[in-house]
């Protein structure tokens, strides 16, 4: 039986190789990607987030992380869409201006897909005006912004005006999320929806679309 520890130790200690082999066993053994994300991957980045805030840990530490955190992600993603059915709407997701940080946000894309959605992801960086192209490219139904930093959480509040300035308002509807924001910024801006998690955020994304 493997031990799953391992696998919470290999992402805090940013050890991509043993992340891999650990996630291939449990994989192997019929342990659930959901299980595997919710329990340890996540609560490996939680630590090492608050090692980097409490001057215990250092940035290459967090990019180590970050890779053993993609590795074993990329292994579980094709799990987690044997899931999906037909498409319940699509979506166009990004981490928006001046941010980087994209790993939230890839969970976040990798459980909407895995549970029936289809999923447009625009990457890090993203401005108002690709939201919006994007938007009209793909006919979304679902805008999803992520945002790390206080600095540029600001931004959402740019890319709702631009989406209403677009006249897309009443044809997409719009999520957001990432470690500072809440429920009342997201009210604030006039977002249509907020999670603090990937699994909440499917949920949400049915309610968006009223499918629950
Ligand atoms: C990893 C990390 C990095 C990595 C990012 C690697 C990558 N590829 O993403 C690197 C090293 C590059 C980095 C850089 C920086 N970082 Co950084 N980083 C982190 C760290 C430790 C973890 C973030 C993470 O991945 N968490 C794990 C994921 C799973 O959680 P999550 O992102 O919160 O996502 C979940 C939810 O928020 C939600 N969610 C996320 N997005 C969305 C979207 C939608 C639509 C929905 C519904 C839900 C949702 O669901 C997700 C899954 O459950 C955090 C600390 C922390 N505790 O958050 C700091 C942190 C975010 N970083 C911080 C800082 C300051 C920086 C830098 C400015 C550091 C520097 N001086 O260079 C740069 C900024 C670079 C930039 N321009 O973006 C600060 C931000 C402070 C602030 N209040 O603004 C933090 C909080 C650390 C700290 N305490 O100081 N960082």
């Amino acid at each position: 039986m493997t031990d799953l520890n391992l696998l919470y130790e290999s992402i805090l200690n940013g050890k991509l190789e043993t992340a891999v082999a650990v996630t291939k066993e449990a994989i192997v053994e019929g342990v659930t990607a959901q299980e595997i994300i919710n329990k340890y991957m996540i609560k490996a980045m939680e630590e090492i987030g608050q090692r980097f805030q409490d001057g215990r840990a250092f940035v290459p530490n967090l990019l180590m992380s970050a890779r053993a955190m993609k590795g074993s992600l990329d292994l579980l993603k094709p799990l987690l869409k044997e899931n999906a059915s037909a498409s319940l709407g699509k979506v166009v997701i990004g981490t928006v201006k001046g941010d980087l940080h994209d790993i939230g946000k890839n969970l976040v894309a990798s459980m909407l897909e895995g549970c029936g959605f289809e999923v447009v992801n625009l990457g890090v960086d993203v401005t108002s005006d690709k939201f919006v192209e994007a938007v009209k490219e793909h006919e979304a139904d679902i805008i999803c912004m992520s945002a790390l930093l206080t600095t540029t959480m600001v931004y959402m509040k740019e890319v709702v005006a631009a989406v209403e300035q677009a006249g897309l308002k009443n044809k997409v509807k719009i999520m957001i999320g990432g470690a500072p924001i809440t429920e009342f910024y997201a009210n604030q801006i006039g977002a249509d929806g907020f999670s603090d998690n990937a699994n909440s955020a499917v949920q949400t994304a049915k309610r968006l679309m009223a499918l629950n």
